[in-house]
């Protein structure tokens, strides 16, 4: 079956909510993929960075088998014996004291935003159905009604209103906007340590560090959202590592299967996550035996194989190797670990015709709103391979 025969079924039977690069994948191993026709590519997405440990991680796999083996699910009606021990490897890791475990992304958020509501009410006193929670421009959190109605971005949310309330927008990377912005009834300061999907923005040095004093002084809650930042894409287990900080809440998910199994968690200190009795919270598939163990050796060979000192060298090495690039189209080159976005001059004519030429030199990156290619390939790539996609990365922004 080739190509056109894949797409056209997609196109046939499928929503129309995404338009991929014409590439049909059919095997991955490491950083690399492979299309129905059997040509190679050098994976720089990685899935969004949820394969940072690279595709098909053979310990990943191994662990997930045995599992499935054994046991998949229980619902959290009764207890496995897979989930405790994720708890206790997620804490000790980094830093929490209690974790609540969901699937995707956007779900980690909603937990949070719930969580922290209740926080506001029965510890912070805020007056009922009062609480707001502060979040930023061009943020990206996720796909739901309450997440979408707090997007600045009209394609994420147009249509799709009526919105949860309580939420109020202020500039990212400004400490003195969101000082501004708190009022009495201020529960909480969601944020990205670096905006992903905006452009792979990086905020001012200190701006973590400014917005954690901020939160301490009018005690809010800081909620990272490290779902795409953390689990080593930025060099560091955690990006709020870089400046020296501790979130109350931590949201992580992608990465934490190594692209095995939608599994995320809302990592927090007792307080925060406190709060939740029983029932007022769950998930059918939330915390199941086979995520846990999956996540486990994601972790595991996430530490093990030095993936995240790996992120931080070669991050360095590939982001200079781009800056060092002779190119008439590159306004800036910018990103911490292998987490970095190259954005084009408008007059380039827009990132989707490189990605398109990447593609067909054998490296699949994507570009994010318009003029921003992202790299983020697997955190296990090495140098001779970094060398091979900067030759080729090279001679496509070198044309004209
Ligand atoms: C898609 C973007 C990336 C995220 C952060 C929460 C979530 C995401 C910081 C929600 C998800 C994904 C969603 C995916 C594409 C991708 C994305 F371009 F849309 F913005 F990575 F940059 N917080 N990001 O980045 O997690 O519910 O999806 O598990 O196609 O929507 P999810």
């Amino acid at each position: 079956m080739d190509t056109n025969y894949y797409i056209d079924l997609e196109n046939r039977f499928g929503a129309t909510n995404y338009k991929p690069l014409d590439v049909v994948l059919t095997k991955g191993e490491g950083i690399w993929v492979w299309d129905v026709n059997g040509k190679k590519y050098m994976d720089c997405l990685s899935a969004y960075s949820a394969v940072n440990q690279g595709h098909c991680h053979p310990k990943i796999l191994k662990a997930m088998i045995e599992q499935a083996e054994k046991l998949t699910l229980t619902s959290r009606a009764f207890r496995n014996d897979q989930l405790g021990l994720l708890y206790e490897e997620l804490c000790r890791l980094t830093n929490s004291h209690m974790v609540l475990p969901m699937n995707s992304g956007a779900e980690a958020v909603e937990t949070a935003i719930k969580a922290v509501r209740k926080w506001g009410y029965k510890i912070k006193g805020v007056p009922e159905d009062k609480a707001e929670v502060i979040v930023c421009e061009d943020n990206f959190h996720g796909r739901t009604i309450t997440i979408v109605g707090f997007s600045t971005e009209s394609a994420y949310r147009d249509g799709f209103g009526p919105f949860t309330p309580g939420f109020k927008v202020v500039p990212f990377g400004d400490a003195d906007a969101f000082e501004s912005a708190v009022g009495p009834n201020t529960v909480a300061f969601l944020v990205e340590p670096i905006q992903g999907e905006a452009g792979v923005i990086i905020p001012p040095a200190g701006y973590l560090k400014d917005v954690r004093k901020i939160c301490d002084d009018n005690n809010i809650v800081l909620i990272t959202d490290e779902i795409q930042t953390g689990l080593g894409r930025t060099g560091k287990l955690l990006a709020e590592e870089h400046d020296g900080i501790e979130a109350d809440v931590t949201l992580i998910g992608k990465a934490l299967s190594g692209g095995f199994y939608p599994i995320s968690a809302i990592l927090s200190n007792e307080d925060v996550l406190g709060v939740f009795m029983p029932g007022e919270h769950g998930s059918t598939f939330g915390g199941n035996p086979l995520a846990s163990a999956v996540a486990l050796m994601a972790l595991k060979v996430l530490i093990d194989e030095e993936m995240i000192e790996n992120s931080a060298v070669l991050g360095e090495y590939f982001k200079e190797g781009l800056k060092d690039m002779d190119s008439p189209h590159v306004k800036e080159v910018r990103g911490l670990g292998l987490f970095i976005g190259i954005e084009l001059y408008p007059k380039a004519g827009g990132a989707r015709r490189f990605t398109e030429a990447l593609m067909a030199d054998g490296i699949l990156a994507k570009e994010t709103h318009d003029n921003v290619i992202r790299f983020a390939p697997p955190l296990i790539i090495k140098k001779d391979e970094v060398d091979w996609a900067l030759e080729r990365i090279g001679g496509v922004l070198a044309g004209g």
